[in-house]
């Protein structure tokens, strides 16, 4: 899969060397390539911002540095994948989610544009949207100053899912958030050596070698922290997905 990140901060992109992603990138499963918005912008303090039409406060991403800087990353496409699509970070946008992230791990290519200020000049979006696939997603409920770190996390979220990232494939099955039996139930606790510490012990139907037990025991879990953390997830779950046991709790 090929990564594009245009950003003011390359270096806030950093983290992208490191880890997981670091190195799905060594081993050749992702060519990422960070850009500076900056290298396409023409007067001498590298304006990229400017003030909004209509008034009110901040500034506006300016278009004509995305514009050339999008063209010069399309140019950039392999014959048979010209087509990326546009990742447009952004509070505004629609929920970044499991399921998306599952969608966008089947495209060959991804471009995103991490916006500063009060976002981009809305144009950029409309131009872009009538020959890309443009996706405009927000991680969460709250404002950050920049859509950086939120690339960081999706792209993260995405990696994962290549195939030849996580050393084990079986280790994404059962995520918090995976489709499966598990599914809309949050990941109970988990437990390692040593079987005493600081005088706690591990719970005994882990170490029964009992597997339907263990397999009901850690549903139970999983089931008692969705109600606690998110009971929202419980609210709006199929009701086939529920036993009959989580209905007694
Ligand atoms: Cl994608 N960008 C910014 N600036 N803030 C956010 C966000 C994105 N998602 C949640 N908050």
């Amino acid at each position: 899969m090929r990564l594009d990140v245009v950003s003011i901060f390359p270096e806030y992109l950093e983290p992208l060397n490191v880890s997981l992603v670091g190195k799905a990138r060594s081993r050749g499963v992702l060519d990422v390539r960070v850009h500076d918005l900056r290298d396409w912008t023409h007067d001498r303090h590298h304006t990229v911002d400017d003030t909004p039409y209509g008034g009110g406060p901040g500034m506006v991403m300016k278009p004509e540095p995305w514009g050339e800087a999008l063209d010069h990353v399309l140019a950039s496409g392999a014959p048979g994948h010209e087509r990326p699509v546009l990742v447009v970070p952004t509070p505004s946008g629609r929920p970044f989610t499991q399921e998306l992230a599952v969608e966008l791990s089947a495209e060959p290519w991804l471009v995103f544009t991490p916006a500063r200020y009060e976002g981009i000049d809305r144009r950029v979006i409309e131009e872009y949207g009538e020959r890309l696939d443009v996706r405009e997603v927000s991680i969460g409920d709250y404002v950050l100053a920049g859509g950086e770190a939120p690339v960081l996390v999706m792209v993260e979220a995405i990696a994962r899912l290549l195939p030849g990232v996580l050393g084990n494939a079986a280790s994404h099955q059962d995520d918090s958030f995976a489709p499966g039996a598990m599914a809309d139930l949050l990941e109970g606790p988990v437990y390692t050596k040593p079987p005493e510490w600081r005088g706690r012990g591990i719970p005994e139907v882990l170490l029964s070698g009992h597997h339907g037990r263990i397999a009901r025991w850690r549903r139970d879990q999983a089931f008692a922290r969705t109600t606690g953390h998110r009971p929202d997830l419980i609210e709006r779950c199929d009701p086939d997905a529920l036993d009959k046991y989580d209905r007694a709790a």
